[in-house]
């Protein structure tokens, strides 16, 4: 993959996202071929690839650090539990948190929100409470509020999208009230790449006494994330969607919330004292962290967020920006193709139907050419209805990518329809 430079940047004065794409090379699994064609991964909505410092990580600590924390007196453990409270330190920087105990690792997202949902609403809600969501949201912002409504008799709402794919705002606001416990939205849609006002968001539903969970899994790779100014009350991250490893991730709570909630997993490490009796609970964050985590993975995301920090937060998303706009331009010369999400200042994720072609057909087309993309609902089942539609082909891009790999995904496309057209 080559570098892209910037159109617009003045000469002999490097643009400031030259470079970004060059990290490639930091990817041992982007040199690999696949079907016999030079790997395009524009699948990283789903997953990112991870660079060779995150997987050394991992398995350095497997050779070097391991031991089982929190409870052993020799060394090793003592210097294990490091490495992992380290990460933790690690996480608050990168989400500009309060203080590292806000920060509870979880195996990801989903997890994250299902903390929230079994632990702050199943102790908080009582009949007749609101739950808001929106129409974009992942299932995984959706069923743990199903599951907490159910066994609460809260009530789910949804706050409806315009057709290009942000969401109402009015709608939004006329539907927050006094009975609104608890707001959960994304901050960016996997599935059309809108990225919520959240800051302003927050201010509205904390105006109505509102809690608010922000799905963070598709922005923190993607753009600077503080949850001080964004003023959320929960926010929630994937360590595979931030080159980091797959079963990890955090979940960010204000600490006196934390404090307040009950455990929803019970073991070891999340104690206070056991008695059979009673027993009492840790302080957050190890409330929440019963039995042996990952620790090698929450080693790991430790260094992926170096590797974040290190190639600059902003110049990937000034990168991805430049990428998406180029793509966006390339996409919409194709005949037949309807982008589905083009919300003003979206993420990078291309999201498309294409007329006679279904996605999936497209997506297993497009691998022949060793071009992965993601063809479905994308875990988004409201959303494709309200489009009407049963899924999309999506594209979506991260820090290694570049012009090289969009002309590639538009190059294949071409060459599907024309394996349609001849049919
Ligand atoms: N929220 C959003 C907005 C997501 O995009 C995803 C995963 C999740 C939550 C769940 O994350 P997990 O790491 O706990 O699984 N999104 C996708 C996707 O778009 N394609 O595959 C997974």
């Amino acid at each position: 993959m080559s570098v892209a430079l910037q159109s617009g940047s003045v000469a002999g004065e490097a643009a400031p996202t030259a470079g970004v794409a060059s990290r490639a090379a930091d990817f041992p699994i982007l040199s690999r071929r696949v079907r016999g064609k030079r790997l395009v991964y524009l699948d990283n909505a789903a997953t990112t690839q991870k660079p060779e410092s995150v997987i050394d990580a991992e398995a350095r600590y497997y050779r070097e650090s391991n031991a089982n924390i929190h409870r052993g007196v020799h060394w090793l453990s003592q210097h294990s539990t490091d490495l992992y409270e380290e990460s933790r330190e690690r996480v608050r920087a990168l989400l500009n948190a309060q203080r590292s105990d806000e920060i509870v690792f979880t195996r990801g997202t989903t997890e994250a929100v299902n903390l929230v949902a079994n632990s702050w609403a199943r102790s908080n809600l009582k009949p007749g409470d609101e739950i808001l969501v929106t129409t974009m949201e992942h299932h995984s912002n959706i069923v743990p509020w199903q599951l907490a409504c159910a066994q609460t008799g809260a009530v789910l709402r949804v706050a409806p999208i315009g057709d290009g794919g942000a969401l109402d705002l009015d709608a939004f606001d006329a539907m927050l009230g006094a009975r609104t416990r608890l707001v959960a939205v994304a901050h960016v849609s996997n599935a059309l790449g809108t990225v919520n006002p959240v800051a302003r968001l927050v201010q509205r539903a904390h105006a109505v006494g509102a809690m608010v969970l922000v799905d963070g899994a598709q922005a923190v790779a993607h753009t600077a994330v503080d949850v001080q100014s964004i003023g959320c009350d929960f926010y929630a991250f994937s360590g595979h969607k931030v080159y980091g490893p797959t079963g990890v991730g955090a979940l960010y709570g204000r600490y006196d919330l934390l404090q307040a909630m009950p455990p929803w997993q019970g073991g070891g490490d999340m104690i206070r004292t056991v008695a059979f009796e009673a027993s009492t609970w840790a302080d957050a964050p190890q409330r929440f962290e019963a039995g042996t985590p990952n620790i090698a993975g929450v080693v790991a995301l430790g260094a992926a967020i170096d590797y974040l920090r290190e190639v600059g937060i902003e110049r990937i998303a000034a990168h991805e920006h430049a990428l998406l706009a180029y793509g966006t331009r390339a996409l919409e010369s194709i005949p037949g193709l309807r982008l589905i999400g083009t919300a003003p200042g979206k993420a990078g994720i291309l999201s498309f139907t294409i007329d006679g072609i279904h996605p999936h057909d497209l997506g297993t087309i497009l691998d022949t050419e060793g071009v992965a993309i993601r063809a479905g609902h994308h875990c988004t089942m409201p959303l494709m209805k309200r489009f009407g539609i049963p899924g999309t082909a999506r594209a979506s891009l991260a820090l290694y990518n570049d012009e090289s790999d969009v002309d590639a995904l538009a190059a294949a496309i071409r060459r599907a329809q024309d394996l349609f057209d001849g049919r």
